[in-house]
Order: C-alpha cells, then structure tokens, then sequence
C-alpha cells in the first residue's frame, strides 16, 4: 500500500494512505541513503510504500521510499556536516512575513527566495497582520508584494486574524503541497487554523501512543485536507543555501538573471568587477538596492553556504 509522510521525528513517522487513514509507522531494515551526509532516511512529503507491522497493530512499516521529485536541505545544526531533508515533493515555498509583531527582515525574505530558486521550487509571500498596520504600513506592504510579484513570485497581503486576504491564499494553496515558512511569532499556526479548521482538528485527534510525549512541536508537519497539502516547520530559523556554491548564488535572484548575460566578465560575481551589468542596474534602480545588499550579504556571509 502507497502512503504519504506527514511527519518524520527520526524514530517514528506519521503516514497517510491513499484512503485517508493515518497510521504510525516504521522503517523496516536499512534504508539504504540516495543522497550523500543525509541524517534522515525519510522526509515528510516522502511517498512510501507500507506493509503492515506484525508485531503491533494500527502500525505500519515503511519498506520502500519512491524517487522524490525535489527536496529543501539544511544542515543538521551548525556543527555538523550532516544535512537533513527538511521536506520532499514540494509544489510550493510559502513565506508568511509580517512587518510588525516580529517583523520579517528583507534579507530573511530574500534567503528563503534564494533557497526555493535554488531548489527550483516556486515561491510565495503572505504578509501578515494588516489588522495591526496603519495606513502606511499597509501602503508598505502592498508595495513590497507588489515588487515581490514583479519578480515573479506569487504574494497575498492580510491578515490570518480578521481573514482579509485569506480566501484568495487558499484558492492559491488547493491542491498543491506548500512548505510553511516563517519566523516564530508571525503567525502561520493562525493561518493554517483560519484555513484549514477543520484538518487540524482532525491531526489533533489522531495523535497517540508513540508520538506522544516526544518533542512533537520541534518537527516539521504535514496538514492534508480537501486536495491541499500544508507542511508546517516550526523552528525553521534559518534556509541555508547548502546545495549552492558562491558563484552561483547570483542565479537565485531571477531579476540578475536577467542582466548579468551583459557583464564584461563570464565569472563576474557581480561584487567588484568593473562593467558588471548587474551592478550598473542596481545604480540606475533598475534592481532594487535592496535586493542587492541581501546578495552582499548571503555571499558575504560563509553561514550562507555548506
Ligand atoms: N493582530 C494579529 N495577530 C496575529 C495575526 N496572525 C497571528 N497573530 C497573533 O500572533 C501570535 C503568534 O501567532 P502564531 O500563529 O502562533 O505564529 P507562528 O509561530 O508563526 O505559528 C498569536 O498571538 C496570534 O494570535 C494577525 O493577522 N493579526
Ligand atoms: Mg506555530
Ligand atoms: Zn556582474
């Protein structure tokens, strides 16, 4: 039987099969690793295939994981050269961002960005709490979105409190499967709960036994409901950019792209060189300044890579 991860805690995992029925379940044997340093054999959004577990019942053993289409990586922690698969068959990166209450910094914005390119996954904006905003902070957050959306990123501006803004989310978020992303406090555990009521109270109700009492809250979650699959990653501080290398960090901001075709240099890292296109867009605000310090400092900035 075919089953979809909702959750993976290392030990255990949470899966859905194809009728709907939540199971806990277990790796049978070794799994042997696709990717190279990887500390998780499997990931949430993972499609696997179940058999049932003869020695306890209502669990399932995990006996084969399918190809992924794509995966988000990030170092294990800071000391370790282990990486984990944040999570797999991505249809969507969303970033619920707020300007308030904590507010969401620009170069945060732009990392996850730059990690979703990266990955090739598309990427959204939602920011948050308008409720909360004078008129010229909702002024601030309608331009932003709209110099987000001029980049090619799809972006929504609300409020997951009053439900401004929300509807049209979630016509965005149906039938796709979105990575939740966002500093705490922001407000993406409201969001969800304005959306999607109903599936969370269904994921609170079926949570027992072995998952209980462990540090549930600390791992990354996948919502299903209604053809919309949402994975929720508390505690995700911080995208690294581990599958990238410094020279082609420029290829992440899809508007440099554009430009650096015409800098003098083929290897032109768009910093010092002289007749960089890139640069000279940046002087005459063709490229947002704004856009460009982010890329100073993710390449400045060695946490960035590895
Ligand atoms: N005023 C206002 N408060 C919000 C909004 N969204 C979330 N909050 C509040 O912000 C706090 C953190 O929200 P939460 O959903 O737990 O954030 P998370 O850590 O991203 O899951 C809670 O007190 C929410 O009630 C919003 O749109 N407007
Ligand atoms: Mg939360
Ligand atoms: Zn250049």
């Amino acid at each position: 039987m075919d089953a979809l991860v909702l959750k993976s805690t290392g030990s255990w995992y949470q899966v859905e099969t194809l009728d709907g029925i939540i199971l806990e379940a277990r790796i049978r044997g070794k799994f042997r690793l696709v990717e190279k340093d990887i500390s998780n054999p499997i990931a949430v959004g993972d499609l696997v295939r179940i058999e049932e577990d003869p020695n306890f019942e209502d669990t399932a053993q995990i006996v084969e994981i399918y190809n992924r289409k794509n995966y988000i990586i990030r170092k294990s922690n800071k000391l370790s050269s282990k990486r984990q698969i944040l999570a797999s068959n991505l249809d969507l990166g969303l970033m619920v961002a707020s300007l308030v209450a904590p507010s969401t910094s620009r170069g945060f914005i732009d990392r996850f960005l730059a990690c979703c390119e990266a990955y090739h996954i598309p990427a959204a904006i939602f920011f948050n709490k308008t409720d909360l905003l004078e008129d010229d902070g909702i002024e601030l957050s309608v331009d932003m979105a709209k110099e987000y959306s001029d980049l090619g990123y799809e972006t929504f501006v609300g409020s997951a409190t009053t439900g401004h803004g929300t509807e049209e989310l979630k016509a965005f978020l149906f039938n796709k499967t979105s990575l939740l992303a966002g500093h705490s406090g922001v407000g993406k555990s409201t969001l969800l709960n304005k959306l999607y009521p109903e599936s969370l109270a269904k994921v609170g109700a079926i949570s027992k036994t072995h998952l209980k009492g462990k540090h549930t809250t600390t791992f990354a979650q996948m919502y299903v409901t209604n053809k919309t699959r949402i994975i929720d990653t508390p505690g995700i501080r911080d995208f690294g950019l581990v599958d990238i290398v410094k020279q082609e960090l420029a290829h992440t901001f899809p508007e440099f792209r554009y430009h650096m075709s015409d800098c003098k240099f083929n290897d032109c890292l768009h910093i010092n060189e002289p007749e960089c296109a890139v640069k000279s867009a940046v002087e005459q605000q063709i490229i947002n300044p704004e856009r460009y310090y982010s890329y100073l400092s993710m390449f400045h900035n060695e946490d960035s890579f590895n």
